[in-house]
């Protein structure tokens, strides 16, 4: 596959999204979407890949939407971009397996919001993330004033949105934004070490988990308890489920299928 300015692989079961313009903190153009909307449903398809993993470099996971390509940019080319970003989110967002973004340096913008379209967040002890659009006379366009504030308490996703501010990430582990912070030359390996823990669970239940979860946020609590009741009972028809509860009885460890 011929890309640019992501580098996609994949090891042992992980599918590697690496943002891939250095020079740039990995702004994110167009073309970053667009190669990102390729590379996504490899990874929804493939099921050698049971987690996936975006990541930057040292410096920057991403610094926001490229803002060279926006400054004379009018309403169309702002429909057209955030059109492109706002598809491409939502499938990440929709992945049915488990997603992390491993972040070093700036995530910001953007860059913050791709993060947040991930179920975890896990930032090495140099990260710095925020929403500075309204810096720019703007506001968040990849889903920051909705998925921040749905993550986080209302107070502080305001204070971030409204004044623009970027935070550190012992801060924003505090608030909830991150899961985890590690040091920045241990991130990678506590990032595989984590996607490995999740790699042991049932694939068919995290992917029951996370259509439970992600569903019944944008739903009524009574709609939800009725479609995580769905999955649950559907987990019944698994050999995964059978292996489960036979290891409980058996008093062993389960050796999932995920099937
Ligand atoms: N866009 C374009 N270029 C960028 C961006 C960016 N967001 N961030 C950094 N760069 C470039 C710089 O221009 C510079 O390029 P050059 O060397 O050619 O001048 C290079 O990256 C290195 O950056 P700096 O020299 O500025 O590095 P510093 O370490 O001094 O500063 C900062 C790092 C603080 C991160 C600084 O670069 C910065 O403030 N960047 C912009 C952050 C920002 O405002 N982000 C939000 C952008 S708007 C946005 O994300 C809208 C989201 C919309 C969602 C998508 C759907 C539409």
């Amino acid at each position: 596959m011929d890309l640019k300015n992501i580098i996609f692989s994949k090891e042992e079961g992980i599918g590697w999204i690496r943002f891939n313009r250095p020079d740039k903190l990995n702004a994110l153009n167009p073309e970053v979407f667009f190669e990102l909307g390729k590379v996504i449903p490899i990874c929804a398809a493939d099921d050698d890949i049971r987690v996936v993993i975006l990541t930057g470099n040292e410096k920057a996971f991403a610094a926001g939407a490229d803002i060279d390509h926006m400054a004379n940019g009018d309403i169309k080319t702002a429909f057209k971009l955030s059109d492109e970003a706002i598809v491409v989110q939502e499938r990440l967002a929709d992945l049915p397996k488990p997603t992390i973004a491993a972040i070093s340096g700036y995530a910001l913008g953007g860059g913050l919001e791709v993060a947040l379209c991930c179920d975890f967040r896990i930032a090495a002890d140099n990260a710095v993330v925020g929403l500075p659009e309204i810096n720019l006379g703007i506001i968040p366009g990849g889903g920051g004033t909705q998925r921040l504030p749905r993550l986080i308490n209302y107070c502080n996703a305001a204070e971030m949105i409204m004044l623009g501010s970027m935070i550190k990430a012992e801060k924003a582990e505090r608030i909830g934004i991150l899961n985890k912070v590690v040091s920045a030359q241990d991130l990678e390996k506590e990032v595989k070490a984590f996607a490995q823990k999740l790699m042991r669970q049932p694939a068919m239940s995290l992917r029951a988990a996370k259509i439970a979860m992600r569903k019944g946020l944008n739903t009524s609590l009574k709609d939800g308890i009725r479609i995580e009741q769905d999955l649950f009972c559907m987990l019944f028809g698994t050999q995964d489920q059978k292996e489960g509860m036979a290891a409980f009885i058996e008093k062993r460890k389960p050796q999932f299928q995920g099937k």
